[in-house]
């Protein structure tokens, strides 16, 4: 099989379709080069004094581990200089990081999240970084948290990187989606995957069922469904399988099918949900979509709802598209 490189599969887009802008291509590089360096540090595990935690709370007052904090420099090294960018959001840093003074401003504006799925860092399970480009609003001198309340139809492009077995990259640019696995030795990404699409049905789910007794109606209905089986309303098997790697879940939902939920619950009756909006649900939606899958919140289309903060909290039901629609439809009525 012939191996186009990331940067090749780039270029042909901008030729093909004009649909990535120069500017835009050197970004989406950058993030890429980014998760080599992240992937490298993942990697070297207890050899590299990664693991454990860092002894500092994130804005959200979530204990951070040393590789949250280390994919978060990175990301934000990688991208101050190369002039593409106006500011930097992620979930590791409480207000937007806009780009120093001493280098050019560009005119996109990437969020992320570092290092997703923390709690699999130190066990040596699939973690991943997942990332999202909007376009500064136009005439914006100086950035602020408020030129980042963009819904997620705006957005550019989306990604995600996963640190499992072998270290994948899954890209949109709002022209389908596709994969790229990071040859080691190469040091290089190659296309291995492309337009992806997710089946419409499934016989997989993904829900932390020990909220169960936290859950709203709708959810408990859809699930308990699900859970009967053949004997059930459904008259069919599901299969569960529950990473605690948002990264991870969706990856496998983007090959093979299935549905990830993360419902908002009666634990914390004011929190939405537990996954963050602009750099977790957002690009998850935007990929998903791009796939031929769905996202919602439970009532609304995800990339449709209007951010009010930057680490605003949503409820996330995404995967095949059938059975989004079905848990959406249990919400409505
Ligand atoms: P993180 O960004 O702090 O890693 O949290 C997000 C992660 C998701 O990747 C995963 O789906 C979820 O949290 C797991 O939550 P729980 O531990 O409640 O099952
Ligand atoms: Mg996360």
């Amino acid at each position: 099989m012939k191996r186009i490189s990331l940067t090749q599969h780039l270029i042909e887009e901008q030729r093909l379709n004009n649909s990535i802008p120069a500017e835009l291509r050197l970004l989406i590089e950058v993030v890429a080069r980014a998760c080599k360096t992240i992937s490298h540090a993942v990697g070297k595990g207890a050899l590299g004094d990664v693991l454990g935690a860092a002894d500092t709370e994130n804005v959200q007052g979530e204990i951070q581990k040393k590789l949250d904090i280390i994919s978060n420099e990175i990301l934000l090294q990688a991208n101050e200089w190369g002039g593409h960018l106006a500011a930097m959001a992620s979930e590791e840093m409480e207000t937007i990081h806009p780009i120093p003074n001493r280098y050019p401003m560009g005119e996109y504006m990437l969020l992320f999240d570092p290092l997703d799925g923390s709690s699999n860092i130190d066990v040596n399970v699939s973690i991943g970084t997942i990332f999202s480009v909007l376009k500064a609003p136009e005439g914006m001198a100086t950035p602020t948290e408020q030129d980042f309340l963009q819904p997620g139809t705006r957005q550019v492009a989306a990604g995600y990187a996963v640190y499992g077995p072998q270290t994948v990259l899954v890209l949109t640019t709002g022209n389908g989606v596709n994969c790229f696995t990071l040859d080691r030795e190469m040091g290089s990404w190659v296309m291995t995957q492309r337009a992806l699409q997710i089946p419409a049905d499934t016989a997989e789910y993904a829900i932390n069922a020990s909220n169960a007794r936290h859950w709203y109606p709708p959810v408990t209905r859809y699930v308990k469904e699900l859970e009967a089986g053949k004997t059930g309303p459904r008259d069919k098997n599901f299969n569960m399988r529950w990473i605690a790697s948002m990264v991870a879940d969706v990856h496998r939902i983007l090959n093979r099918g299935g549905i990830f939920m993360y419902p908002a619950d009666a634990r914390e009756p004011d929190k939405p949900g537990k996954l963050r909006l602009m750099y977790e649900a957002n690009p998850m939606a935007f990929i998903v979509e791009q796939a031929g899958g769905a996202a919602t919140d439970g009532k609304n289309r995800i990339l449709d709802i209007q951010p009010h903060t930057l680490h605003q909290r949503v409820a996330v039901f995404i995967g095949s598209r059938n059975e989004v629609q079905r848990v959406t439809e249990y919400h409505a009525e």
